[in-house]
């Protein structure tokens, strides 16, 4: 899989990719990355990407052009799956967004700035808006990175046990099961007794009942079938 991000601070990536799974996928040839700098589309000599907004009020907002072009330039190449925005006020992510976004050949993830980005690239270019919850990050970038790691990880090939990430939080609906490494017992916190049996069945059982007290209690509304 390909993801082009579309960014004025590709340096902001430089941590988030370049350790554990993200780094691994891309090192293994699963997942290609690639950061473009938004500022090196544009037209005039400044290099200017935002502009005052029509009509007025606080804050600038992300110029068609110097966007425009850059998602151009990446269309000649490659045919997009879905072209992304990351903003507040997009659909809600969730691991379904990431589980359908994992099985795309090529996707853009575009960074808005400021006040946010010109409406006209919203209803043209952007097939698709996505928020990683529900309060405001200073940049998409941060929420880029989110996305990504999320959809990297789930390819195939990508996690060392091919069963670690059906066994994720939310992936069968509920939360995961607690789990212990030794020592059993540290200074008399015991792990439960079921879990040293033997028992491949009977753990199981076990962890299936943990896993649905546990989404009862912290978060009920993800029972309710919708
Ligand atoms: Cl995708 N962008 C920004 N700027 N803030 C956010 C967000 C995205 N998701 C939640 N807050």
């Amino acid at each position: 899989m390909r993801i082009d991000i579309l960014t004025i601070f590709p340096e902001m990536f430089e941590g988030p990719f370049s350790h554990s799974i993200v780094k691994r996928s891309v090192e293994k040839g699963h997942a290609e990355i690639h950061l473009h700098n938004i500022r090196d589309y544009a037209t005039d000599k400044h290099r200017r990407v935002d502009d005052y907004p029509f009509g007025g009020g606080a804050g600038m907002v992300m110029m068609i052009e110097p966007v425009l072009n850059c998602i151009n330039h990446l269309k000649e190449k490659h045919t997009y799956d879905e072209i992304i925005f990351l903003t507040p006020d997009g659909q809600q992510f969730l691991q379904s967004t990431a589980n359908r976004l994992s099985t795309m050949k090529n996707i853009i993830l575009l960074c808005g700035h400021y006040k946010g980005i010109d409406e006209r690239l919203r209803e043209h270019v952007i097939t698709l808006e996505i928020s990683i919850g529900d309060y405001v990050l200073s940049g998409g970038e941060l929420a880029a990175a989110v996305v990504t790691d999320s959809i990297v990880r789930l390819l195939p090939g990508v996690l060392g046990d091919e069963t670690s990430a059906l066994s994720d939080s939310f992936q069968d609906g509920l939360l995961s099961a607690p789990v212990y490494t030794r020592p059993a017992d540290y200074k008399g916190w015991k792990v439960p007794d079921i879990l040293l049996s033997g028992h491949d069945r009977k753990i199981a059982e076990w962890r299936h009942e943990k896993a649905l007290e546990r989404t009862i209690k912290r978060r009920p509304g993800m029972l309710e079938d919708d």
